[in-house]
């Protein structure tokens, strides 16, 4: 395999119309979940994909597999629990660009791995083990798995990306904090949004030199290679990405979008982006700008997944003739 994840993907439900979801009387739904979003992103793109999981023994959990398995995913690592349920979620669209999101997913399926639940042999054999902080948010027992993952993939020399992905819905501030500070330390490369590096360290007050974003950038990045990892990007929305390794430093500019149908999901497009420019052997600064177009192509459609272009997609996007491609 090119890519492993572990995480937990749901069933999300979202009305169709906008407005307090107590309103609501019809949903669609579709499948999302931080990780598989990545996985099925890096498959669009022809890399070769695994997911380790748990679903429920139910239709929600045959609904899920059925996409992640149907966009190319290796699904072979993940199990069907007897008893526990597939997690679900609603996504509440306030105005065009608020989102609430409502978990259903305590005691769920994925929420129940264990160290386990890795093969190690699937660990080692693949180029990179993709991570985020939902993961161990889920329960003592995921978080255990996660770091158990980690020891694996250092054991055999597989590279290690972590995006935090913080969800303050999830766990406590003090929690998450100390979990996710020492993930990041742990991995090879970071992604990180400004909004987690500035809960993870604050927003390196004094440290505003007129240029806004690409400034804090530049200080959150250098305080996540503090922690030890070899690589950090922040990702700056629109503005694009700031990289830096303990050689170089650049920001990326992001890719203008006419209008934004759902924010979320970006950052695991990029996610994708970043993985597969580093899989295809492109230096760092062109594979975030591949991460920065992915994120943009992602917040232009609904859902987290319909929006993730595959390479013919892509190089219309990234070279402006979105509209061409007949
Ligand atoms: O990144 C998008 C995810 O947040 C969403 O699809 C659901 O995985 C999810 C989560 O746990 O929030």
């Amino acid at each position: 395999m090119d890519v492993v994840s572990i995480g937990e993907t749901m069933v999300l439900f979202t009305p169709r119309e906008q407005g307090q979801m107590r309103y609501s009387r019809s949903y669609t739904s579709r499948i999302a979940g931080a990780e598989t979003n990545t996985l099925i992103g890096l498959a669009k793109l022809g890399h070769r994909t695994g997911w380790i999981s748990q679903v429920g023994q139910d239709e929600f959990g045959a609904q899920i597999m059925a996409a992640v398995r149907g966009e190319g995913v290796d699904t072979s690592q993940t199990a069907v629990h007897p008893s526990a349920p597939t997690g679900v979620f609603y996504k509440e669209r306030l105005q065009e660009v608020s989102v609430r999101v409502y978990y259903y997913r305590q005691g769920s399926a994925a929420s129940l791995l264990v160290p386990e639940s890795i093969d190690e042999n699937y660990i080692a054999r693949a180029k990179y083990l993709y991570l985020t902080g939902i993961t161990p948010a889920l329960s003592p027992n995921c978080r255990e798995a996660v770091f158990h993952a980690i020891g694996l993939a250092r054991k055999h020399g597989v590279q290690v990306v972590f995006d935090p992905n913080l969800r303050r819905k999830l766990w406590s501030d003090e929690e998450a904090r100390e979990v996710l500070t020492r993930l990041c330390g742990m991995a090879d490369l970071v992604l990180a949004g400004i909004s987690e590096g500035t809960f993870l360290f604050g927003d390196g007050e004094g440290n505003e030199d007129g240029d806004g974003k690409k400034s804090s950038g530049s200080y959150l990045a250098e305080r996540f290679l503090q922690l030890g990892c070899k690589a950090a990007i922040l990702k700056l929305g629109a503005e694009g990405a700031y990289y830096a390794t303990g050689m170089e430093q650049k920001l990326v500019p992001g890719f203008k979008v006419d209008h934004v149908a759902d924010p979320v999901g970006a950052g695991d497009g990029f996610a994708a982006g970043v993985l597969s420019g580093l899989l295809d052997g492109l230096p760092l600064e062109e594979a975030v700008r591949r991460g920065c177009a992915i994120g943009a192509a992602v917040v232009t459609v609904n859902g987290d997944i319909e929006g993730l272009p595959d390479r013919e997609l892509l190089a219309a996007f990234m070279s402006g003739r979105g509209e061409d491609v007949a």
